[in-house]
């Protein structure tokens, strides 16, 4: 026999040896009723499901095996949606068994969904977190922020300025408006499409008057960004310390801050976020809308006479630079934020664009605004066309390899957020026309950022089977508590490497060659792969919250074609007879059965 030609697995089979098949699935769970699918990953034969009782519940062939130029691997997918019996399941490949945590449950993402909004509170600057909030992870208050001087580079700043609150932007506890920016608009976006849900939902944080949990979390990064704008209009690009400070908790932090810079693309990205929050807080605080418009409007001039005014790093200045040399695209977001809010034709945006969006490049938004707004632009039916294009395209590479719509051009700093917001973009193709298939796609992506992945591992930290125990996150490397402070999305699998070095603070190489998407370490020192950052987490508590909201029985405020909300199916079928009709009236989702109209636990509506 010539052995050169055999090859390891005929060895392996002809030496009775099998490989392990691994099974990558959302270790959070599958709701009910929805869509489930995992990835096989050197799996031969069926996938069967097996009960707590040792019954075998459904059996699955695989989908034929395809590349996934993401890692490399050439997988399955598997579609279990069949399986709809809320429990934890055994996955068996061929016989063998490969895992114990398959969870199916009714709200699978409720407490996950909170846990990645409660973050943004734990992200506070200039207060202490008390325990009664904060739990384990309370902390005393650090970077009051009061009477910060001008760096020479914040041209007309002069004196000092208080400028407390806001939200730490990361792992380092600087706060810059344009990451602010695409963070703070998601999270409004968040509330503006599902207000009635919002209304209501509660995570354990402090109160701010009558406000919602989610809009009270918001007006105190909102405050702070207030502060950030300078008497002529323009703002202020940063408020940070010259270099990043040591591993330590906030209130250690005593080096002297400053507000460093003065730039086009803050000024715009702070005038799109005041005008939706001048719609949204209105019906709150009417006082505070105006304010919020006034200061969107007079950045908006301040942007249209300061065109070139671009953000540069000074000589003697280490912290982040979100500098970007091109402000089209944030001038467009901030004029369609705009337009929305004051109707007023000389705020013009242009085109509908398909890029992800990033805090580089708001011109996605710009799409949304215009998708979501048919009553008000004229070119919204093209922004529509726009928008399900490039959906099409996520859900057609959805369709094979790993079921997600990325790329292995995604890979990039930051990669979990681009699935997060590839996410999002799915659910505003699902809105907009009613169609299933975006929003298993949407739910791909949520999958994947929870554990059906390469890595094998949920990316949010406190969630899943095995999570990220060391983010670069100072408060969670230096508080002395085991656990990172919970509910973190981590940046995510990226072949950059800039964070690896010879130095003892830098990684050793972690790189996969020819696998992007395992290009990842779970270590304190991969600040390119491991750290936090509030653009990462709002994407994908968006995400979360809009499914959650939208199996709670709401509607987006704006869905154009009537979509309808998706039932929590099992309660409510056992709440009525045996035929009853879902039914949708403007905002919300009934039951009809013989005539009688039910709420969604089955309750009879007046
Ligand atoms: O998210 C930012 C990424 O797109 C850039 O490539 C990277 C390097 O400039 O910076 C990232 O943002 C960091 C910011 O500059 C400072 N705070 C931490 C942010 C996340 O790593």
């Amino acid at each position: 026999m010539n052995t050169k030609r055999i090859t390891l697995p005929v060895i392996l089979a002809l030496s009775g040896v099998s490989f392990a098949a691994t099974a990558y699935i959302n270790q959070i769970g599958y709701r009910t009723g929805g869509f489930k699918e995992l990835t096989l990953f050197e799996g031969s034969g069926n996938v069967d499901f097996v009960d707590q009782s040792g019954q075998t519940v459904l059996s699955v062939t695989p989908s034929a095996a395809a590349n996934w130029d993401g890692s490399g691997q050439s997988v399955q997918l598997v579609d279990f949606s069949e399986l709809k019996t809320p429990g934890t399941y055994t996955i068996k490949v061929n016989g063998q068994e490969v895992r114990k945590d398959l969870k199916i449950a009714d709200n699978t993402y409720g407490e996950v969904s909170k846990a990645l909004l409660k973050w943004f509170y734990y992200q506070r600057a200039s207060m202490a977190l008390d325990e009664q909030y904060a739990g384990k992870w309370k902390r005393s208050a650090g970077h009051p922020d009061m009477g910060v001087a001008f760096h020479s580079s914040a041209t007309g700043g002069s004196g000092t300025v208080d400028s407390p609150k806001g939200w730490y932007d990361a792992g380092d506890y600087g706060k810059y408006i344009v990451n602010s920016g695409i963070s703070t608009y998601t999270l409004l976006s968040l509330y503006e499409h599902f207000p009635a849900y919002f209304d209501k939902l509660k995570w354990n944080i402090p109160a701010d008057g009558n406000l919602p949990d989610l809009l009270a979390e918001i007006k105190y990064n909102l405050d702070w960004m207030l502060t950030m704008q300078a008497a002529d209009g323009g703002l202020y690009h940063k408020l940070t310390t010259l270099q990043f400070c040591g591993t330590v908790m906030p209130n250690e932090d005593v080096d002297t801050r400053y507000i460093i810079g003065k730039s086009v693309t803050a000024t715009y990205d702070f005038a799109g976020v005041m005008a939706v929050a001048a719609r949204v807080y209105e019906k709150f605080d009417a006082t505070f809308a105006t304010k919020a418009l006034e200061a969107a409007k007079k950045a908006y001039a301040w942007g249209e006479a300061n065109p070139n005014v671009f953000y540069k790093q000074p000589h003697d200045v280490a912290t982040g630079t979100y500098s970007d040399n091109n402000a089209k695209d944030e001038k467009n977001f901030a004029a369609a934020e705009l337009y929305v809010t004051t109707k007023d034709a000389s705020y013009k945006s242009e085109g509908a664009f398909t890029t992800i969006p990033g805090w580089a490049d708001m011109s996605g938004l710009v799409t949304y605004s215009k998708a979501s707004h048919s009553d008000v632009f004229s070119d919204a039916a093209a922004a529509k066309d726009s928008l399900l294009a490039a959906a099409d395209r996520y859900v057609k590479n959805a369709s094979t390899g790993f079921g997600v719509p990325m790329t292995k051009g995604d890979f990039y700093w930051g990669s979990n957020s681009v699935a997060a917001n590839m996410g999002v973009w799915l659910l505003y193709a699902y809105y907009l026309t009613a169609d299933k298939k975006y929003y298993n796609s949407a739910v791909r992506t949520l999958d994947y950022l929870l554990g059906k992945n390469p890595m094998d591992m949920s990316y949010v930290t406190g969630f899943g089977s095995k999570s990220p125990m060391h983010p670069h996150h100072r408060p969670s490397q230096a508080d002395g508590i085991n656990e990172p402070v919970p509910g973190m999305l981590v940046g995510g699998p990226q072949p950059g490497g800039e964070d690896i070095g010879k130095n003892e603070w830098e990684c050793k190489d972690y790189r996969v060659n020819g696998a992007p998407a395992k290009s990842y370490l779970d270590d304190e020192c991969s600040y390119a792969s491991n750290e936090v950052a509030i653009n990462w987490n709002s994407p994908i508590a968006y995400l979360a919250g809009a499914i959650e909201a939208l199996n709670s029985g709401f509607a987006p405020s704006f869905a154009v074609n009537g979509v309808v909300a998706l039932p929590k199916v099992r309660p409510v079928l056992k709440a009525v007879d045996g035929s009853p009709k879902l039914r949708f009236d403007s905002h919300k989702v009934f039951i009809e059965s013989n005539g009688i109209r039910y709420d969604l636990k089955g309750k009879k509506l007046k």
